[in-house]
């Protein structure tokens, strides 16, 4: 499926409509042609949603909490979309199967609506495509965007770049806080989650959490307790966000510039890693390479050679 005209898709998106939302997820998604217009046609259209990652270890109930926090938005009136972003897979696993089928619970409500993102031909890389499928839904008006990292690692950095607030669920077995900090996920968390309060340990875990958070010099992220399976905990949960996004909503302006300026750079990046070694520059690399002597051969001079377009042909 291609966008051959950007510019329909684009008020058929910002009229909400669910056919098109999904096409234009696709060809975000897939990088297709058009894509790159149509996200430019909508970015003057964003802003106004707010955009939740919710990351941690497989296993660790962020979709249980996803469909949990769905429920409480939707409560209080707010429309909500779900994001399940897989960077590990170019098919829909069978984990996101398992995520759509707990979500059908929200299949009737017009006031939801949910999709994974494999984020297979995105320039810019998964940061982008995740706040690409962000503006996509977020032009077509829901509220609350809610993006779910399954993959591990820096998949759920590049997440957490993309979105306003982002979700760390922990739970107490498994020594989560350490692969946590381990992962880098201390330092992107602005709320976090012991899932799997009705198990033992969890309080353990909180305090372990807040004693090595409190260290910090940063304004320490809240740590909840809750259980997902129950239901417990998630008034307080819903509270920490809120919480967050209060802190953002004061310095808003800021943060958007702040983003669009990191996201222009990534995209630079992605332009310039894509084109560089095109243009015959790998030839006549490899061919340098076999030709130079020993000392020629040098790594550093031979990349600044490069950088320089010493290494061009005539
Ligand atoms: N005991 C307990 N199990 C939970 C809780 N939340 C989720 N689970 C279970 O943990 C498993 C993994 O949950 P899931 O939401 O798929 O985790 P994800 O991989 O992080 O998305 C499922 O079997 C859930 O039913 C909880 O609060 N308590
Ligand atoms: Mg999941």
């Amino acid at each position: 499926m291609s966008v051959s005209d950007a510019s329909d898709l684009d008020s058929a998106v910002r009229d909400g409509q669910r056919r098109a939302v999904a096409r234009a997820l696709t060809a975000v998604e897939n990088g297709l042609p058009g894509a790159d217009a149509l996200v430019d046609a909508l970015y003057p259209h964003t802003g106004r949603a707010w955009r939740i990652g919710i990351t941690g270890p497989p296993g660790a109930g962020k979709s249980t909490l996803t469909d949990r926090l769905v429920t409480a938005f939707r409560e209080r009136g707010e429309t909500v979309a779900v994001v399940a972003v897989d960077p590990s897979s170019p098919f829909t696993g069978g984990a996101l199967l398992g995520d759509r089928v707990r979500m059908d619970r929200h299949a009737e409500d017009d006031g939801v609506f949910v999709r994974s993102l494999a984020a297979r031909g995105a320039l810019g890389g998964l940061s982008e495509a995740t706040e690409a499928a962000c503006d996509v839904l977020d032009a077509a008006g829901y509220d609350i965007v809610l993006v779910e990292t399954v993959g591990v690692g820096q998949g759920e950095i590049d997440v957490a770049e993309a979105t306003d607030t982002t979700l760390v669920v922990l739970v107490p077995e498994s020594g989560d806080a350490v692969q946590a900090m381990k992962a880098g996920l201390m330092e992107v968390a602005d709320v976090f989650c012991v899932n799997k309060a009705d198990k033992p340990e969890a309080s353990n875990l909180v305090r372990a959490l807040r004693a090595t958070l409190h260290l910090r010099d940063v304004e320490a992220p809240a740590v909840v307790k809750a259980s997902a399976l129950e239901g417990d905990g998630l008034g307080a949960l819903v509270e920490a966000l809120d919480g967050h996004r209060a802190r953002l909503a004061a310095r808003w302006d800021e943060i958007r510039a702040e983003r669009l300026r990191r996201r222009v750079r990534r995209l630079v990046e992605g332009h310039w890693r894509r084109d560089f070694w095109t243009g015959g520059r790998a030839d006549t690399l490899a061919e340098a390479v076999r030709e130079l002597d020993a000392e020629g051969r040098a790594p550093h001079a031979l990349a600044a050679r490069v950088l320089a377009g010493g290494l061009r042909r005539p």
